[in-house]
């Protein structure tokens, strides 16, 4: 499939669904043949911006240096499918301005059913203390204001998430 370079920014709280939706929407643009990349804070982190903490100095270092790698593929015709929590609304809207070709995706669930899911047990460590600045407990999540796409995973199945995404990115001529 023809398509255009884009960065699609998922930014929500531990467990709203971010790397679920991001999973599903590389599986079915691969399986179009088009040029994509994945960033996931999880593994970013293992590599691009290992030794970085939670501050929000070093969250914002995190955005940058995620949005910088996301510039440069968008600008060479790559979908980057981009996963982090991204707290900071001044610092998802730099990286917007410096890669232009932004779709951010809000994706949406209230924290108690993030808490309640707790993928990986972290929100329970984080109530026991034993995780300090945990975001949504401790720690702030700045929702988008004007996201081009919301997903309320608490009230949406996964497949009507997808559709959200896959829908906006032909709207704006990407697909
Ligand atoms: C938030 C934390 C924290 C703290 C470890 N706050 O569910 P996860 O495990 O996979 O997603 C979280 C991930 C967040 O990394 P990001 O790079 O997305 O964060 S940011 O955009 O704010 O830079 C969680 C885990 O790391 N984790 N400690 N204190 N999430
Ligand atoms: P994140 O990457 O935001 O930390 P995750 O994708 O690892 O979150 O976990 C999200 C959990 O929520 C996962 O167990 C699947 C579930 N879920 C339920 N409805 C969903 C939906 N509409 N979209 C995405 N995930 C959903």
């Amino acid at each position: 499939m023809q398509h255009r370079g884009v960065t699609v920014w998922f930014t929500g709280l531990s467990g709203a669904g971010k790397t679920t939706i991001s999973g599903a929407i590389a599986e079915i643009l691969q399986q179009k043949q088009c040029k994509l990349e994945i960033l996931d804070g999880d593994i970013v982190r293992e590599n691009l911006t290992k030794g970085l903490g939670f501050s929000k100095a070093d969250r914002d270092e995190n955005i940058r240096r995620i949005g910088f790698v996301a510039h440069l593929l968008t600008r060479n015709g790559v979908i980057v499918l981009v996963s982090a929590i991204s707290p900071y609304r001044e610092i998802r809207q730099e990286v917007r301005g410096k890669i232009g070709d932004f779709v951010e995706v809000y994706v949406n669930a209230p924290l108690t059913v993030c808490e309640d899911r707790d993928v990986k047990g972290l929100y329970k460590k984080a109530r026991a203390g034993e995780i300090k600045g945990f975001t949504g407990i401790d720690d702030p999540y700045e929702a988008p204001t004007n996201p081009e796409i919301e997903c309320n995973t608490d009230q949406e199945d996964l497949s009507e998430s997808i559709a959200k995404v896959m829908q906006k990115l032909a709207e704006l001529g990407y697909i």
